[in-house]
């Protein structure tokens, strides 16, 4: 029955986000054994708990959707191109439906701990109302971006009006005629303070960096357009196959320096009037993301442009970042966000120049500079400020696995693990979205994908072979920790401070970069874990279940 909790269980997958679901769909055609906890009421993961107004696809909405099921793909129709969060909810209610997997999810079951038994070759899952489910296997599909930072403030949660993370944005609370303060300008931020700017009576925006965006070029998806989509899918997902990071946008096989500035300027130009979402990042010079030269010009381009939206010099300064350049952190795709510095009722404030005292029961306390305060009375703080990304969702669960080891201490210099999929001393747990995994960085639903369906030949090989233990070996640990280095380094997204480089709440500003994701490309990720099956699982011990039965 629909929300049970059964003792036992050969597969259980924390999350019921576009990961969960889609590992869950695959398990369930292989005949398995399964079931999916989540912390949520309901399923959707990120598209279930971000609720603010604005919130959206930076990816194009027919490259954000399963790909597994030819029906599906020709019954769903995208109304936008980037689409809103409520439609995207939709998509994977209706999913979940098609596909009866509610009956196999358990809701309101946070998971609060999990400790291996190495006499049983089992997890015993802890919820937080104190029941234990014994699992086999532990599959993370917990989401990168699902753990809510704020600002290190005093006064926080003293204030009387509305006082929420995006993250948590109470979806049914009306902004009009409101006195907001946004603080954050990442792409969360970005989405927000677009989409109230012309219902509120007065917005504050509170930035310590300013960030870089591009336009994102939504529109309306007619019917016409969705037929020639439909039409097309296979070779849509197989273009998106072969691009680095699952998207349309594949970086031009064309250096910067291959053709004359003008040439350059014209097709910036372009990309920036007529591209779509990621393209003026994802498809353009491939240099401009490699090298610190290109990259800078390229910056410079799209500075130009901030500039001539910008009514006032000072306020299109402070909107461009000066601490990185174009595409070296996470882009956010705007529409209409520099013109809402225009506007009499927005204020953009440099936190930098003027930090938060605290948080009072009327507003929010900045320091004016010359030993002065200044006030500002508010009816909504909005922390925009992101989150404890990629390894959050792990921390906030007090994972024990052999011998006591606890996964806070094998992390506590960084991430360790075996192919993005596995973390030694922790045996048949696997991360199908966590630190240096190919999932962690491509357009969601596509990366996932490489990872669900190696699991899930997995799970059909650990049947056939009747293993009973599947642990990474340290040493393929390492080796992994070294490529993905490697790989990383070739793109400056590596070298600045972001959540890609664990410059979140984990790290001091000042700290050294964490080895957090892989940039490696889905293509190559997708084809090294494939040898890893092709050849037997060799970065893996393996042991079958007739060797617990013997001990
Ligand atoms: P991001 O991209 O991490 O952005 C967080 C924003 O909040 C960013 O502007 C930060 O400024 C700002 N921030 C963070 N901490 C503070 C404090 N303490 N004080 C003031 N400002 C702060 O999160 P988003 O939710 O926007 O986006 C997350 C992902 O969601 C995004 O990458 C997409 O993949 C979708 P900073 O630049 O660090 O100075």
């Amino acid at each position: 029955p629909a929300g049970s909790r059964a003792s036992e269980v050969d597969y259980l997958i924390i999350g019921a986000g576009v990961c969960g679901l889609y590992q869950l769909h695959q398990l369930l055609e292989l005949g398995a054994d399964v079931r999916v906890v989540d912390a949520n009421s309901g399923l959707g993961g990120t598209w279930f708990m971000n609720r603010y107004p604005g919130c959206r696809f930076d990816s194009e909405s027919y490259t954000y959707q399963y790909s597994f099921s030819p029906e599906l793909l020709q019954e769903w129709s995208w109304k936008e191109k980037f689409s809103p969060q409520p439609e995207t909810l939709s998509y994977l209610e209706h999913v979940a439906e098609r596909f009866d997997l509610e009956r196999h999810i358990t809701f309101e079951a946070r998971v609060a701990s999990a400790t291996w038994s190495e006499d049983e070759w089992r997890w015993h899952v802890g919820f937080e109302d104190g029941t234990v489910i014994r699992a086999r296997f532990v599959l993370c599909a917990m989401g990168l971006l699902s753990v809510p930072t704020y600002p290190r403030v005093a006064g926080r949660g003293s204030f009387r009006g509305l006082e929420t993370h995006t993250f948590d944005w109470p979806e049914d609370y009306d902004v009009t005629g409101k006195r907001v303060a946004v603080i954050g300008t990442g792409a969360s931020g970005v989405q927000v303070i677009t989409d109230v700017a012309d219902k509120v009576e007065s917005m504050v925006v509170l930035q310590r960096d300013a960030n870089w965006c591009s336009p994102l070029g939504n529109a309306p998806i007619s019917e016409d357009e969705m037929a020639d989509l439909r039409s097309r899918y296979d070779e849509i997902f197989a273009w998106c196959r072969d691009t680095p990071a699952g998207f349309i946008h594949r970086p031009d096989r064309v250096l910067s320096t291959d053709v004359s500035r003008e040439e350059r300027l014209r097709h910036w130009e372009d990309l920036y009037a007529n591209g779509q979402g990621a393209s003026l990042y994802m498809g353009n010079y491939r240099d401009c993301i490699m090298e610190w030269g290109p990259n800078q010009e390229l910056s410079e381009f799209v500075a130009s442009k901030i500039r001539q939206r910008v009514a006032d010099p000072e306020v299109a300064e402070m909107l461009i970042p000066k601490d990185h350049g174009f595409g070296t952190k996470r882009v956010a795709g705007e529409s209409g966000f520099y013109e809402v510095f225009n506007q009499d009722n927005v204020e953009l404030v440099d936190l930098m120049a003027h930090p938060i005292l605290e948080i009072t029961e009327t507003g929010v306390r900045l320091d004016a500079g010359d030993g002065q305060v200044r006030d500002l009375e508010l009816d909504v703080i909005c922390y925009a400020t992101g989150f404890d990304a990629v390894t959050g969702p792990f921390d906030r669960i007090d994972v024990t696995g052999v011998d006591g080891l606890k996964l806070k201490d094998h992390w506590r210099d960084g991430p360790l693990t075996t192919l993005g999929v596995q973390v030694s001393g922790f045996p048949n747990m696997f991360v199908l979205v966590g630190p240096q995994s190919g999932s962690a960085t491509a357009n969601f639903p596509r990366g996932i994908e490489d990872v669900v369906n190696w699991m899930t030949q997995t799970a059909a090989y650990i049947d056939e072979h009747r293993i009973g233990r599947f642990e990474g070996r340290p040493e393929a640990e390492l080796q992994w920790l070294e490529h993905v280095r490697e790989v990383n380094s070739l793109l400056l997204l590596s070298k600045t401070r972001s959540w890609f480089n664990g410059h979140n709440i984990n790290l001091d500003r000042d700290e050294s970069p964490r080895v957090m994701v892989y940039l490696g490309g889905a293509p190559r990720y997708r084809k090294i874990l494939a040898e890893e099956a092709e050849q037997g699982y060799p970065s893996f011990v393996l042991s079958p279940v007739d060797e617990l039965a013997a001990a």
